[in-house]
């Protein structure tokens, strides 16, 4: 079982694993513990991170980057647009209606969905983890940002499945960093002290998230998490690329927009220029040579005007950081510490932003770029059973109220309630009664939609089937169980009927839900009425409530609804001579935006054959590189160490052929089958061979004297 904890970021991606009883980061072939997440597709094969990034510029259409917020989305929906207008590479609309891409892949057009894409970089990720860990990887923990909807966490889920990986846990972001911040600290307040308050900020390439967390010892509460899902580095990046393309406009009569090539070039230089910046704040050059129409440009810039020229960004900076204040309903004297993290927090004036707020010096203790990655494998750690950490519970929140309606059969229109509010704890499931004779349909969405960066509000459907009257035709009582789980996905866990049982005499028996069931006494004819008989969280009651592996304790009668949502008391009624039985009941959910487990299939088997295919390329150039270093290496050698070896001609005979290999290889041998390589290379190791032969022996022989010499 492996431990790996993947920070999958929108520029950066880091792996960190458990190994020798530690965690730490892992480096990649290019011995990088950063990843670009990055995809380049070319007409032989794939290149996946480093290699890919280095053709940004190079394969400009086929090269994918900037794709981690595709995930989940319809193709129509607003932020894919204006993303579509910014990027290099062609947008295309799925089958099912979300966001493909339209690339020239082994010189066909190919259209790969975003899962497929993300399953991609994921895949190279478990490759890279692999070799480092020198074993087969699958379970790990993903990470994601703490304000993905549902949809697009089940888009990350199926990427996941599709590169073979078994996610333990979607992890949101800062509550990964708060993991790795607090499960070495020592000194964490006792249990029943007051808590240590820590605020963590983490602003990356595409998003700036901030979360309030409460620790104790062995334990981490998040209290509030809030965001700006649209600012980050890269819009930074995006200032500086528009104040250039002006002045180069009016400087050069240059239109950088039209160009995509230049453009990009543009953005990695604005890119280097703003990381300068955040360590110098004198002027600084930004140079580039033979960027439009043989034109070289120059420019510069200082900190001062940068923060001029992002003035409206840097105003982004606080309201994220009130939100959160209020939400967990604390003051700024209530704060331990503010930890940062994300490279983007490098910026200085983001940093002045964030500590003028909280008129406190921040932190800057954790590892910006690999918190999250560390975070992420503490995590698996905890949740695999093959290896051993720390104790450490952790309590996240629901980021956008839900709500679930219902048809009401007694009435016009629908019944609706809200299951779980914002920053409610999760994971965390719930049970509600239901009174009915038929099967009905419970429909879940967020209940502020203009609080979700998202544009539907939508989550899915949930049908429970196979209801009916009790046998006396009175309503049935369906329970019903909400739950947000571990990967922070809302779902209809399950939902049963009780069946009344009527047994005469038998006193003794306990009913399984006696004061539910005499709580509604009476009231059973009473349509719709909705009961939330128990709000339980999984962290939470696990040590409290006997090691209980779901939350399904009943523990009556806490708080009932009804449909409209007011709560009813009831006053206390002899207990029913009924015994009741529990039939579990067959649900049908159709979830928004769903990928089918087919196609999900269909792509995991797709992978695997361009992974194949990758595999099979490497082959044909190690075989082709085998020969060409065959070559340098053996005229290298044929006048040195071989030249006493072999005789003028010969070795004049051998000098063309190489020379010949070595053009043939620049020509006809440009591009061959793995095997003609290998016959090539076998052919000329059959005059080689000799020769090198030779030269063993001779060497060998003063070796073998030697020895002889010493036993004499
Ligand atoms: P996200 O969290 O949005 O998914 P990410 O995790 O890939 O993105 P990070 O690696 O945390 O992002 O940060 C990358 C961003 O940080 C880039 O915009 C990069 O330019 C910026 N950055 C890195 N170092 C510095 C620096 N010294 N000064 C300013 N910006 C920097
Ligand atoms: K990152
Ligand atoms: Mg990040």
């Amino acid at each position: 079982m492996s431990v790996v904890g993947i920070d999958l970021g929108f520029l950066n991606c880091y792996i960190g694993v458990a190994r020798s009883g530690g965690i730490e980061t892992i480096a990649n072939e290019y011995s990088d513990r950063c990843t670009p997440a990055c995809i380049s597709l070319g007409s032989k094969t794939r290149a996946i991170g480093n290699a890919a990034k280095s053709q940004i510029v190079t394969n400009v259409k086929n090269t994918l980057h900037g794709f981690k917020k595709l995930h989940g989305r319809a193709f129509e929906d607003p932020y894919i647009q204006a993303e579509r207008a910014k990027l290099p590479y062609e947008l295309q609309k799925m089958p099912n209606g979300s966001v493909g891409v339209k690339v020239r892949y082994l010189d066909e057009e190919r259209l790969f969905a975003i899962e497929q894409i993300t399953g991609m970089l994921l895949a190279k990720l478990k490759e890279t983890s692999e070799s480092a860990l020198k074993k087969p990887v699958a379970d790990c923990v993903i990470s994601v940002p703490s304000f993905f909807t549902d949809a697009e966490r089940r888009s990350v889920m199926a990427a996941a499945q599709i590169a073979g990986l078994n996610c333990l846990k979607l992890m949101n972001e800062t509550t990964a960093v708060a993991l790795a911040y607090g499960i070495y600290k020592q000194d964490l307040p006792a249990l029943e002290e007051k808590p240590r308050n820590v605020v963590f900020v983490d602003m990356g390439h595409s998003a700036y998230q901030v979360s309030i967390c409460a620790f104790n010892k062995g334990k981490l509460k998040v209290l509030a998490t809030t965001f700006d899902p649209f600012v980050g580095g890269r819009n930074f990046d995006e200032a500086l690329v528009d104040y250039f393309s002006e002045e180069f406009r009016t400087k050069y009569k240059l239109n950088v927009k039209e160009n995509p090539r230049a453009l990009l070039r543009l953005y990695q230089e604005c890119e280097k220029l703003k990381k300068l910046m955040s360590a110098n704040a004198s002027d600084l050059p930004l140079n580039i040579e033979c960027f439009m129409n043989d034109l070289d440009v120059s420019s510069k810039m200082n900190r001062a005007q940068f923060e001029q020229l992002c003035a409206a960004l840097l105003s982004r900076v606080e309201p994220p950081l009130r939100a959160a204040m209020d939400q967990a309903k604390l003051q700024r004297e209530d704060i331990y510490s503010i930890e940062i993290v994300g490279g983007a927090t490098r910026i200085p004036a983001v940093k002045e932003q964030i500590s003028s707020f909280f008129c406190k010096e921040i932190s800057t203790t954790l590892n910006a770029d690999e918190a999250v990655a560390r975070g992420c494998a503490l995590q698996c750690a905890i949740l695999s059973p093959a290896f051993k950490v720390r104790e450490f519970s952790i309590t996240d929140v629901v980021p956008y109220s839900v709500t679930l309606r219902w048809k009401s059969s007694y009435e016009e229109g629908t019944g609706e309630c809200e299951v779980f509010s914002k920053n409610h704890a999760a994971p965390f499931s719930k049970v509600i009664t239901f009174h009915k004779k038929e099967p009905f349909d419970l429909e879940a969405y967020y209940t502020h939609p203009h609080e979700v960066p998202y544009p539907d509000s939508r989550i899915g459907r949930f049908t429970i089937q196979n209801v009916g009257p009790q046998h006396d035709g009175e309503n049935s009582k369906v329970k019903v169980k909400v739950r947000v789980n571990i990967h922070g996905l809302f779902s209809v866990a399950n939902a049963s009927i009780i069946e009344k049982q009527n047994v005469e005499g038998d006193h003794n028996d306990t009913p399984m839900d006696t004061e539910s069931s005499s709580k509604n006494q009476g009231r059973d004819d009473e349509l719709d009425k909705m009961q939330v008989d128990q709000d339980e969280g999984i962290q939470k009651n696990q040590a409290e409530q006997q090691n209980q592996a779901d939350e399904e304790a009943e523990n009556a009668g806490t708080e009932t609804k009804t449909a409209s949502g007011d709560k009813q008391d009831h006053p206390a009624q002899p207990k029913a001579k009924a015994k009741v039985k529990s039939i579990d009941l067959p649900i049908q959910a159709s979830l928004y935006r769903q990928l089918e487990q087919d196609l999900i299939n269909c792509y995991i088997e797709n992978e695997g054959k361009m992974m194949m295919q990758d595999k099979l390329e490497k082959e044909r150039n190690d075989a082709k590189n085998a020969v060409e270093e065959y070559v340098y290496d053996f005229r290298d050698k044929l006048c040195g160490v071989y030249e006493k070896f072999i005789t003028e001609e010969d070795s004049n005979k051998l000098t063309l052929m190489l020379e010949d290999t070595e053009n043939w290889l620049y020509e006809d041998g440009e591009d061959q089958p793995k095997q003609v390589y290998m016959d090539k290379l076998q052919e000329l190791r059959k005059f080689g061979q000799p020769i090198q032969e030779r030269y063993m022996e001779h060497e060998e022989r003063p070796k073998v004297l030697n020895e002889l010499g010493k036993k004499i």
